[in-house]
């Protein structure tokens, strides 16, 4: 029977890393795969995150099961982080995922148990994982126009038209900050027209933030996301502490959702256990439990803070330096977190892997932070070449 299964093309990101690895060129640069990187190349564990890790394996005495929701003080303790003033809302509720896919795939399954003809507005170019998630939720997916590669900027008009057109019920996919791939994230009057158009048209808004905290700090990357909390009666947020934490294989998200009412809430609440008891019943504790430490303890939640602010400057620093480089570059400084994408076709990108050693995405989509310190003049000439070949 296994025999019978056709061949699929696996993700080409994931071939990209593979690849990546591969390479044995020395002046190798690897601006791939989405992981912070310090100037050396290394993803280092967050030394707050290390000392939470030191005090559970201390003071943890059971491993037994913890049920469906995972650790609970998780998401209240990360609610004021993500909603702000908007924490305390009686109907806004969350619960641990594995990482933030577990709570896409939550939160796209609950669309669908509650509505199953929704219909998902998706922006082109969007993370490459969304689309799979949607559609393996079985949603269909109707694209709006997010980003204009060749001129550096947000198709903000012609969005506006798709939103203009969605039927009542229709739900928004939106990125909370530091768009993947793009870096382009909407400023606070492109926000504002967002939300009226939401509250206007019955959009049901679904925010994905992924890298709260890397793009300008972390009330600031919020704060899209908190002004249409006021705006809305039902929104699904889908939250990742894996980049924010560094806590990638450990798994670490959180799906939050808020209903017209507590009541309301708490019944999408036993939909969502149930739906998460069909895939994976219980999250795993490891990488929760060390970041509910990491934000219960004072301590630790200010040491996270000041590496995450240390994180935010290296990316924002080498956004500088790259822009600072030539004026076609220049549009990359005012961009948001790891990413950003080049105006390069396929086969300009393939040239810089093969005579640069040079790895990114097709796209043209980097990350900005697997530069290290030294690899920036080399990599902006590289690129400035193959934008002119
Ligand atoms: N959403 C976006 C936009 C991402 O870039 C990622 C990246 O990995 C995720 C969600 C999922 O993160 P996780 O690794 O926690 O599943
Ligand atoms: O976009 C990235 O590079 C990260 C890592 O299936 C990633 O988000 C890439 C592919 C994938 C899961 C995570």
């Amino acid at each position: 029977m296994l025999g019978s299964l056709p061949e699929i093309e696996t993700d080409a990101l994931l071939r990209l890393i593979a690849m990546a690895m591969e390479d044995e060129r020395p002046e190798k640069i690897d601006v791939g795969v989405g992981v912070y990187r310090t100037s050396d190349g290394a993803t280092p564990i967050l030394s707050a995150v290390k000392k939470a890790e030191k005090r559970l394996w201390e003071s943890q005495e059971s491993k037994g099961y913890l049920g469906m929701k995972g650790d609970k003080l998780f998401p209240e303790l990360l609610k004021p982080v993500v909603f702000g003033s908007h924490a305390d809302d009686p109907a806004l509720m969350g619960l641990q995922t594995p990482g933030g896919c577990g709570a896409l795939t939550l939160g796209f399954k609950l669309v669908k148990a509650a509505r199953p003809d929704a219909r998902v507005l998706v922006g082109t170019p969007t993370w490459a994982n969304h689309e799979p998630l949607i559609r393996g939720a079985g949603l269909e997916i109707v694209t709006y126009p997010y980003y204009r590669k060749e001129e550096t900027r947000i198709d903000f008009d012609a969005m506006v038209e798709a939103f203009e057109n969605a039927r009542p019920g229709d739900v928004a996919l939106l990125h909370g900050c530091c768009h993947n791939p793009t870096g382009a994230d909407f400023d606070h009057g492109q926000w504002a027209k967002v939300r009226a158009i939401i509250a206007d048209k019955g959009i049901l808004p679904f925010v994905d933030i992924a890298y709260q905290g890397l793009g300008d700090g972390f009330e600031e990357d919020g704060a899209g996301l908190q002004g249409l909390m006021g705006a809305v009666d039902e929104i699904i947020v889908s939250q990742s502490c894996d980049k924010n934490f560094g806590v990638y294989r450990d798994r670490v998200g959180c799906l939050f959702f808020k209903a017209g009412s507590p009541e309301a809430s708490a019944r999408a609440m036993d939909h969502v256990m149930q739906l998460a008891r069909e895939m994976w019943s219980m999250p795993p504790d490891h990488g929760a439990a060390a970041v509910r430490i990491v934000l219960e303890n004072d301590d630790l939640r200010q040491e996270w803070l000041d590496e995450v602010a240390s994180m935010r400057a290296r990316i924002n620093q080498l956004r500088r330096r790259i822009a600072a480089c030539d004026s076609r570059l220049a549009y990359i400084e005012d961009q948001k977190g790891m990413f950003s994408m080049l105006p390069l076709t396929p086969a300009q990108v393939d040239k810089l892997r093969e005579d640069h050693a040079i790895y990114m995405a097709d796209s043209g989509r980097f990350n900005v932070v697997g530069l290290s310190d030294d690899d920036v003049d080399r990599f902006c000439k590289a690129v400035l070449e193959a934008m002119d070949g």
